[in-house]
């Protein structure tokens, strides 16, 4: 069935979305707001996104509640109240779900619909986007600009492990997790995987598994979370605060609302760096890394904090062999994405939870019973959980398959590692918005801030097109090479891109270019970069000619 035919120059809507996360219904707002008529494909039954999906026991936002929300309605953030520091996923999931039925977006979003392909037309004016969903056979959908929110984090990888199929028990990948739960009460649980996820479900699995195995490859720092109930007072107070909050959000590094204290941590003596970095890990959670200006510039720096956080390790954990497979040496703090935990450490102190180095003897199989190690030693397991993270940034955009005017997909543009524009679009692809990708700050920052960030930007643009009667707008190469080179700039005057196993280089990913993908310029300079790139009447975009003129 055609929502418009394919090929004439009748669209059935301006603009198609591609998913209902944040930053989904934010823009399904905002083109409402400009009266354009839009459509958002959601391939799950519901709302949300990542946090439909992401479903595991201890899910929760590292990200403090108070400010892991929109920003653009004062009403909206004067009526929803948190209930913890940090919202566990039911939460965010039904704080969405809240703000869907508020500014009544549900009929303008179909559910249960996967994109499964896209192809602008020949003079780059339009798209065609292919669906399936509940009724056989696909669907094509007509629209003039082609939009994707489709999240950072939403590919899932499964690591490629020979006798997958053969295991006996079950197994989960962490992102697509039952949404009626695991019981792994009396079960052998083994958890592959030590990022954000393995940290936060480790704990909770421990505490009803018979036995968790933790089969780690990389070990990681981590920062206690602290969490806690938000009092009625904490949230009087940061809801008569926002006006402040969202001002230093904005000029922020990061979309957090935090200042970078300003001291290096090589100009202050040992004993007063030390309790700075005991006040920060006892107030816990991602702050930690604002506690000096070059723990993320500067080697030496960086080691006094990750020198810290290990003998927090080695005072936690009793048994000395086990704290010593969790010091974490290849890599400094934060600079791969800092997890943050309840309990995480104190874990291993119980008696019914193995870690087990796959570094040093890594995982060669799946069998009936468990995982088997190349050493052969088998640990036999009832349920496998891989908390083994996703194929990050541009594995959302690339199974959308878009294919630009000559034909040309992603995939092939892309052979090399990915290229854009700002992170908001794609030579070569007409017309087609990348909100949140490669080469935007993203990752690197509070994930709502970036997004409404972008949406306001990318409505902005569409407001001008239309003013100026435009149809097409597609990114100049010549400033998406420029923009790479100052993308490559920005992450080497940080220590990001030494951090060898990090997914926002690819590593986590077999076979993907090594391209370090987010931008690591800061939030507020990024930000500021786009507000000029349109104040100049978008410098480095060719705009085709005003139809007028045409
Ligand atoms: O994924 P990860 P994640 N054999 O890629 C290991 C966000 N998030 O889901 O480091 C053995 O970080 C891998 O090892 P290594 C947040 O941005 C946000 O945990 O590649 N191990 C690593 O230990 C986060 O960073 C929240 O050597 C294998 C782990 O699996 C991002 O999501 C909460 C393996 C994967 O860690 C991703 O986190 C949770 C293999 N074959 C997550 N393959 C919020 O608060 C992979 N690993 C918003």
């Amino acid at each position: 069935m055609v929502d418009g035919e394919v090929g004439n120059r009748e669209f059935a809507f301006d603009a198609v979305v591609v998913g209902a996360g944040f930053a989904g219904l934010y823009m399904l707002h905002r083109l409402r707001g400009l009266g354009m008529s839009a459509v958002v494909l959601e391939q799950a039954a519901g709302v949300g996104g990542t946090w439909y999906w992401n479903r595991y026991p201890g899910a929760r936002c590292d990200s403090e509640s108070y400010y892991y929300c929109y920003s653009f309605d004062r009403e909206l953030e004067q009526e929803w109240t948190w209930t913890e520091r940090y919202p566990r996923q039911p939460e965010i999931k039904a704080y969405l779900d809240h703000v869907a039925d508020r500014f009544d977006l549900r009929r303008d979003i179909r559910f249960s619909t996967t994109v499964t392909g896209a192809r602008a037309d020949a003079d780059g004016r339009g798209w065609t986007v292919t669906t399936t969903g509940a009724e056989a056979g696909e669907r094509t959908v007509r629209c003039r600009f082609l939009i994707t929110a489709v999240g950072c984090l939403s590919a899932a990888n499964v690591p490629d492990l020979p006798g997958l199929e053969s295991f006996a028990g079950r197994w989960f990948h962490t992102g697509q997790w039952p949404h009626e739960g695991v019981d792994v009460a009396g079960r052998r649980v083994g958890v592959v995987g030590t990022g954000s996820t393995g940290i936060q479900a480790i704990p909770v699995l421990a505490e009803t598994a018979a036995h968790t195995t933790v089969f780690q490859r990389t070990a990681n720092y981590s920062i206690p979370a602290r969490n806690g109930p938000l009092s009625d007072a904490e949230s009087r107070r940061y809801k008569a605060d926002y006006p402040q909050i969202r001002e230093v959000q904005a000029q922020s590094t990061n979309g957090h609302p935090f200042v970078i204290n300003q001291q290096s941590a090589l100009e202050v003596g040992a004993s007063e760096r030390d309790a700075a970095y005991r006040a920060a890990w006892e107030r816990g959670g991602l702050r930690f890394r604002a506690a000096y200006r070059d723990l993320l510039a500067d080697e030496a720096a960086n080691e006094t904090a990750s020198e810290f956080i290990r003998d927090r390790i080695r005072e936690i954990v009793r048994d000395p062999a086990t704290a010593e497979r969790l010091l974490p040496r290849d890599h400094g703090f934060a600079t791969k994405r800092p997890p943050i935990d309840t309990h995480y450490f104190e874990t291993y102190n119980r008696d019914d939870v193995t870690l087990v180095d796959v570094r040093s003897d890594p995982i060669e199989a799946v069998v009936p019973e468990g995982l088997r190690l190349r050493s052969g030693t088998v640990h036999p397991l009832d349920d496998l959980v891989f908390a083994t993270g996703f194929d990050a940034l541009t594995g959302p955009l690339l199974r959308l398959d878009p294919a630009g005017p000559d034909g040309t997909t992603l995939g092939e543009a892309w052979r090399e590692g990915p290229r854009t524009y700002l992170g908001l679009a794609i030579s070569g692809f007409p017309n087609l918005f990348t909100i949140t990708g490669p080469f935007s700050p993203s990752v690197l920052t509070n994930m709502p801030s970036s997004i409404e960030q972008h949406v306001d930007w990318i409505a902005g643009c569409l407001e001008h097109l239309r003013d100026t009667g435009t149809d097409r707008i597609e990114a100049d190469p010549a400033a998406e090479r420029e923009w790479a080179e100052h993308n490559r700039q920005a992450a080497d005057a940080t220590l990001l891109p030494r951090a060898a196993t990090s997914w926002y280089l690819g590593a986590n990913v077999p076979g993907k270019p090594s391209v370090f993908m987010p931008y690591a310029g800061g939030f507020a300079r990024y930000a500021a970069t786009c507000t000029d790139v349109a104040r100049s009447g978008y410098r480095g975009f060719r705009l085709g000619a005003p139809r007028a003129a045409a």
